[in-house]
This record gives structure tokens, sequence and C-alpha cells, in this order.
């Protein structure tokens, strides 16, 4: 059925001036002036302006695009032309028209204004958009990108159940479901299974759906994202922090030349991801603490760094850096304290430039049974919840670490999005779970 249609991205990549192609997709623009009408062709690869003369076409053909509606599916023979006019550079002088199927009037999204509520009520069409298409591009080349670097890395790709009965992350997110006559609840990682699997495949990572009952109705916080997670066994704080590096720099200096277009019409300079490059800057949670009260905030040590301090911190990098050791009362039980100093962690978050914060989360994790069931009561935990987990530090327990990166927080900095929620096709928020 395919193969006699050619991909607009092929055409716009140049080389076919003067052929006869067939194109198909939908009409994403329409304007007439004069004896033309630009069709203006959307087709999943790219955008292509494509022009019908009256004096080149019989007059039912002129009429059939006069009609033609909004976001109709089409067909379209023609002659490729080079026109430094048309956005790409190419253009279609077409010599036939054939709609395949005629949209209802009244596309709801129309060249004017919408608030984002109705966006959000209407994702299904706006996923179309120009914008959409291009952040949409770019998460699925950072994706590819990543698991690239995973592949020529030695990790394995390992996938854990989403129905869990036991938190990672602290009970307050947790969602419950009916599990037949019982309640299990959606996993918020991946992390707990990971540490079983490797002592199985040692070096391993998955991209998987994350929930989390968000109560906080905030720029970056979805209910459901995607995680990507890494855990590897013989495996420190240092070393997980340099894993993040090169996974991130090399993510970002593949999508710069990849997805220079897209990042270019979402605002972003390439230039920008070119500048992370290894080593990242670091900063101990203290030091952070130091620079938040020199700059006047009244921050209590011990807290989680929230949305504001963040920010704050993050306004003053133009490139990615690392908190490292947070109290142990800032972060969740499996976290391993410093031998050296105990009422803080060998945990480390990535923090994204220009005001964006936190990224990943992660650290070397408790590797010792006993400091592990002492740290699970101290959290308020029942051990019985974790037994299989428990378990592990009894069957050949190694020093691991790993950590998790929010895909629409990473996505929502290098696309330089103002919310969370167009970092994915269909957000999941507090008060939204349609469409
Ligand atoms: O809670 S985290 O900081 N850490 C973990 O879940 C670890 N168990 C990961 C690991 O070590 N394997 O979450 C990790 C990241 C965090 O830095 C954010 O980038 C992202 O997951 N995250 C979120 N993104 C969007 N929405 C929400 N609600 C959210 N919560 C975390």
């Amino acid at each position: 059925m395919s193969e006699s249609f050619l991909e607009v991205s092929r055409i716009l990549s140049g080389g076919l001036e003067g052929e006869k192609v067939k194109v198909r997709g939908w009409l994403h623009n329409k304007r007439s002036s004069g004896g033309i009408h630009f069709l203006i062709l959307r087709d999943g690869t790219g955008i292509i302006q494509c022009t019908m003369k009256r004096d080149k076409v019989d007059r039912r053909q002129f009429e059939l695009a006069k009609d033609v509606t909004l976001e109709s599916s089409i067909e379209l023979t023609g002659t490729v032309r080079r026109d430094e006019r048309a956005p790409g550079g190419y253009e279609i002088a077409v010599e036939e028209l054939k709609v395949v199927h005629m949209a209802e009037e009244g596309f709801p999204i129309a060249k004017k204004y919408h608030g984002p509520e109705f966006l959000l009520d209407h994702r299904h069409l706006w996923i179309r958009s120009r914008k959409m298409q291009n952040i949409l591009r770019v998460r699925a080349k950072f994706l590819e990108a990543a698991r690239e670097w995973f592949k020529l890395n030695g990790y394995t790709e390992f996938h854990s159940p989403i129905l869990i009965t036991a938190a990672c992350e602290g009970g307050a997110t947790l969602f419950p479901v009916k599990y037949f006559d019982r309640e299990a609840y959606l996993t918020q990682s991946w992390q707990l299974y990971a540490e079983a699997a490797i002592a199985s495949l040692g070096k391993i990572y998955t991209v998987a759906p994350s929930f989390r009952a968000e109560k906080s109705r905030t720029r970056r916080h979805l209910t459901e994202y995607w995680h990507l997670e890494v855990e590897i066994p013989w495996c420190g704080l240092n070393e997980v922090m340099k894993v993040e590096e090169e996974l991130l720099s090399y993510v970002c200096r593949r999508l710069a030349s990849e997805a220079s277009r897209e990042l270019r019409d979402l605002g972003r300079d390439v230039k920008d991801l070119l500048r992370v490059e290894p080593p990242f800057e670091r900063l101990t949670y203290d030091e952070a603490v130091e620079i938040l009260h020199e700059d006047g905030f009244d921050f209590e040590w011990g807290k989680d760094l929230g949305r504001v301090e963040e920010r704050h911190l993050a306004l003053k990098f133009d490139k990615p850096f690392f908190i490292t050791h947070y109290p142990r009362s800032a972060k969740a039980f499996y976290h391993k304290p410093d031998p050296n100093r105990p009422e803080v962690t060998l945990s480390v978050d990535l923090m994204a430039p220009e005001g964006y914060g936190e990224i990943t989360g992660g650290g070397e994790r408790i590797d010792d049974l006993d400091e592990l069931l002492k740290s699970i009561k101290e959290n308020g935990l029942n051990p019985e919840d974790y037994k299989w987990y428990i378990d592990l530090r009894r069957y050949g327990s190694v020093p691991h670490a790993g950590f998790g990166l929010g895909v629409e927080r990473t996505i929502s900095w290098i696309c330089r999005l103002d919310h969370i929620r167009d970092a994915i096709a269909f957000p999941r928020l507090i008060n939204r779970v349609y469409p």
C-alpha cells in the first residue's frame, strides 16, 4: 500500500527537484490567494507546502482544494520544486488531489489563543500541533539515545512488576489498587526489584512508568511519569555520578545533532546541550544549605530541598550539577548512611540548570542486613512487608548503587517547557485522567 508514496522528510532532505512524487497525510493548514491554493501537508515525518494553480488542474480539482477542510486526510501527486520561500525550502506543485477522508468542519483547535485547560481537554487533537510534534520527537530521540548508551556500555534491560505491595519512596504517594480481595499499589520505582536482579544480570536499566499520588499541584509533578532507572552492582556514590554524567552528556550530544531543528523551534539553543560535558559540578547538601542561608533563605537543615530552594540554586548554573549527601531525614529508608557521618546518606540528586531543579535521585543502597532492618524500623515501616528485599542482604550482598531519572522532568528542561504536562502526550495530573 505504501510503496508509491514518499515521506515528506525524504523530499525535504533534497535531491528530488523536478521529480514527480506522491505524498499523503493530513491537511495541516490552507490558504488561497488569487489563482493558487497553498495546501500545507503533514505526514508524521515533516510538513511541506503544496501549491495548486488554477491553470494547472481541471476545475473540479481546484474546487475540491477550495472545499477540503483542515485535518482532512489527503493524497497529493505533483512535482517537487526548490523554493526558498517555502518553509523547508521545497514545495510540491500539485497536479492531483485525492481526499481520503473529508474532516468535519470546525476542527476544534483554531489558529487563535486557547487556554491550557481547553488544549488538555482536546489533547487527542492538540498532539498534532507543531509544538507537541517537536517535543514528542525530542522525547523519542532522548530515549533512543539513552538505550544506545546502555547498549554501548553493556547494560541489560530489566522489567519489574507495576502492581506491588510495599512502598519504595514512602507511603504518602502510593496509589492503592483493589487486587481481588486484597490491596496492592502501583509502583513508584523499579528499584527494589532491580536490587534483586543485579545478582542475576549485573548492570541493568529500565524505562517504565512510575506512579505517585502527588497531591501537590506543581509544574513538575505528574501522577504517572516515565522513569529511566539504573542499578549497578559493585558501585558507589562516585561511580554512579560518573554514569549519570556520561549518559546525560551522550544523550545531549545526540539530541544536538539529531534534533536540532525541533530544539530550535522550541527555543533551545543546541549550544546549551553541547555544554553538558563531564564533569558536572558537585555540591554537598550542606554547601547547598549554606548558599541558601547566605541568600537569605530561612531553611532548616534536615528538610528535603523543595521546588523553591532547588529553583534558586539551579538558576545559578548553566549546566547540570549534583547535590550529594542529603540528611537521612530527607531520604527513603534504603539510602546508605555515610560511614564517616551517619546523619547524612551517600545519596545524590542531579539538578537541571536554569531553575529547573531535580531530574534524578539515587545513590548507594544499604547492603548490610542489620543496618537495613534498623532503617526500615526507624522509618516506621514493617519488615514483614520487605521480607524478600531484606533476604537479598542474606545471600551474596554487594555494595551497589543506582538512580532514577524522571523522563518528563528532563524533557521539560531540554525543551525549555513551562510545565511538565507538555513533556508527555497524555498527562496524568491530580485533576486530570482524560483523555
Ligand atoms: O523519588 S525519586 O527521587 N527516587 C526514586 O524513585 C529512586 N527509587 C530511583 C532509583 O534510585 N532507582 O524519583 C526519581 C526521579 C526524580 O528525580 C524525578 O525526576 C522523578 O523521578 N519524579 C517525578 N517526575 C514527575 N512527576 C513526579 N511526581 C515525580 N516524582 C519523581
